[in-house]
């Protein structure tokens, strides 16, 4: 059984496709797939519904990190091992879940700091004024935390960065271009827009092109995402529309296939597996990223 969150971007349905394709009959395995629509107790169901159905195992996203203690005590009183996936959990107890495969959002957060550093001084303007935004995810969300922490790790190392406000633009197009829109009006001269997916993103460069400004290398606002998805956020790059963007690896099933392997024959695994990820940026030979990029 898989308990996905929904469908509110392209990197979720990357994530949704690479499950999809590895957990087929043709692999030996029956999956049943719930789409919670963005609410918890619809996962809450999902599990409760798993473990009627005599479930091997399920595999959670969980879309805010705390309010699972009981499901998954269920889940174990059951029998049916519960691995995670993507965003993490709060737990009383961490031996509810058998393990763990997703990214490390918060050190995607500080990459994105160290870039914007690194860039700055670049510039020429390391000691400058500069004012930010930041477009966030879905509240109370692990990519949400780590993002927001992982950046703000950097920002409290520099007084002349200044952020002038967060607000929720929930991972989506249509929410990051309304959210730029109202940031747009109320703050003059900003400088750096921190984006926490790049679906956001996408909404909020159109927003920034409709109130006649512009974004990217040689505009001027500076931009920075996360997910890095394939073809989309390439493309804006390769445009310069775009200035920097953390990769975020959505293709976590065939490492969760590995683990339901290894469980089978009775191996241990590793509690917490991190995915590989990069940073990518307007200034490199992007067509060759994407050439031996796998996704
Ligand atoms: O960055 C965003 C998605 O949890 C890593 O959720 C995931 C995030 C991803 O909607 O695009």
């Amino acid at each position: 059984g898989l308990s996905q969150i929904g469908s509110e971007s392209d990197w979720r349905n990357a994530n949704t496709e690479s499950f999809k394709s590895v957990f087929t009959a043709g692999n030996g395995y029956y999956l049943l797939y719930e789409d919670a629509q963005q609410k918890q107790e619809n996962q809450l169901k999902a599990v409760r519904d798993f473990i009627l159905q005599e479930v091997d195992y399920t595999i959670l996203d969980p879309i805010v990190e705390t309010g699972w203690d009981t499901v998954l005590m269920e889940a174990e009183d059951a029998g049916i091992p519960v691995i995670l996936v993507d965003r993490q959990m709060v737990l009383e107890n961490d031996e509810l879940y058998t393990c763990w495969v997703g990214s490390n959002f918060r050190e995607e957060g500080r990459t994105a700091g160290r870039w914007l550093e690194d860039y700055l001084k670049s510039q020429g303007r390391e000691n400058e004024e500069i004012r930010m935004v930041t477009l966030q995810g879905t509240p109370e969300s692990s990519a949400q935390i780590g993002r927001t922490s992982g950046f703000a790790d950097v920002l409290s190392e520099h007084e002349n960065w200044n952020m002038l406000d967060k607000r929720n633009g929930e991972f989506t197009q249509a929410k990051g271009q309304e959210v730029m829109g109202d940031f747009l009006k109320l703050y003059e001269d900003i400088d750096v827009v921190v984006s926490e997916n790049d679906n956001m993103t996408f909404g909020a460069i159109e927003a920034i092109e409709q109130a006649g400004r512009s974004c990217g290398p040689g505009g001027d606002i500076i931009v920075i995402s996360f997910d890095a998805v394939s073809e989309a956020a390439f493309t804006y790059m390769k445009e310069g529309r775009l200035h920097a963007d953390m990769e975020c690896n959505p293709f976590l099933a065939p490492m969760v296939d590995t683990i339901i392997k290894r469980l089978e024959r009775n191996e241990t695994v590793e509690k917490i597996q991190y995915v590989e990820e990069r940073c990518f940026d307007a200034f490199m030979d992007l067509d060759a990223v994407m050439e031996e990029r796998k996704y």
